[in-house]
């Protein structure tokens, strides 16, 4: 985790101040990567304690595309109390279905991503496909004069991305995306890590990845930004057949709250520790192993199927959250 201290320093060294929608200011930089090679280890801070239970329990509500944060506590993640219940401007937000609710948060989007076709109504042949490809007839539609149809389908990117892993590993189109403009105004927050590109290796069976994070908060979003993404990878990579191997994290604005400088101060003057190794239990099926594609497992897995062995880390430090 080196490279996550240098950006904190390359942040303190060289940012700027930026006043925010949060009210606490930041000191920010434009643009930031870290890449690491998950042969060598899990991307687990070690200057401080890692919520791990957290980020795994969050992984599972978001396979299961959860939208209220009562699932996410059941499955042993706390981090989306505050924002379903205590922000005012969501508070007031009429897409808010009462308490806990969040919208149609990120695993909504990796699993059911709204889509909707118009088509001309005379088009047969367009709206046979779209139905083959499982799109159903909504409602017909008028638009200036014209006759057309509705179609919708809930598509779930990450379920077709493990499908394109597995049939057409060449592919350079595996990615799903959990930005959905037509959603922004009915959410409790706007996806912060949004683009996830899959790159497998069927010569070498590695597998890696390209994470684009739009925002990330240093102090407490990176290390759990980080270690959520590296668990994807891994289970991806256990139900397809893939090692884990290359994760590239991006970051659009990298910033550090100015009431979190004294956790990563502190955390610059400790030493890290070797990284730990991740494990995913045996219960869930290893496509190297059987041959038998089970993608169900997706929504199958619990928060107890992952753990860290061998992590070794510094004293817990806490530092409130920016909503
Ligand atoms: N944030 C993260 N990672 C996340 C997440 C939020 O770093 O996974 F959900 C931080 C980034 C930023 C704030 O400090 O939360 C979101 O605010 P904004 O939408 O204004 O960028």
């Amino acid at each position: 985790m080196q490279q996550y201290l240098e950006l904190i320093q390359t942040i303190i060294d060289t940012g700027s101040w930026q006043d925010n929608r949060t009210g606490i200011r930041t000191l920010s930089v434009p643009g930031a990567m870290m890449r690491f090679d998950l042969a060598k280890g899990f991307p687990a801070v070690t200057t401080k304690k890692l919520a791990f239970k957290s980020v795994v329990g969050e992984l599972c509500a978001f396979l299961r595309a959860s939208r209220s944060a009562a699932d996410f506590r059941a499955l042993g993640c706390k981090v989306w109390d505050q924002n379903a219940n205590e922000n005012k401007q969501w508070l007031e937000n009429p897409y808010r279905l009462g308490e806990d609710d969040l919208g149609p948060v990120y695993g909504v989007q990796w699993r059911q991503w709204p889509g909707y076709k118009v088509l001309d109504a005379d088009q047969a042949a367009q709206i046979a496909d779209a139905q083959k490809n499982g799109f159903t007839l909504v409602a017909p539609l008028e638009e200036d004069g014209v006759k057309k149809v509705l179609l919708y389908k809930a598509i779930d990117q990450l379920r077709e991305c493990l499908d394109t892993i597995i049939c057409n590993p060449g592919s350079r189109r595996i990615l799903f995306h959990g930005w959905n403009p037509a959603v922004l105004d009915a959410v409790a927050l706007p996806a912060c890590h949004l683009l996830y590109q899959f790159i497998p290796n069927p010569t070498t069976r590695e597998l890696s990845m390209c994470l684009y994070v739009r925002s990330n908060d240093l102090g407490l979003g990176t290390p759990f930004n980080l270690a959520e993404g590296a668990a994807l990878m891994h289970l991806v990579g256990r139900l397809t057949g893939y090692t884990p191997r290359w994760f590239t994290y991006f970051i659009g604005d990298a910033h550090i709250y100015e009431n979190h400088m004294d956790m990563v101060q502190e955390q610059l003057k400790r030493e890290p520790f070797p990284a730990p190794q991740f494990r995913i239990s045996d219960r869930v099926p290893d496509f190297a192993k059987t041959g038998k594609y089970q993608p169900e497992w997706l929504e199958l897995v619990e928060p107890s199927d992952f753990s860290l062995e061998g992590y070794e880390h510094h004293a817990p430090i806490t530092a409130p959250m920016a909503v």
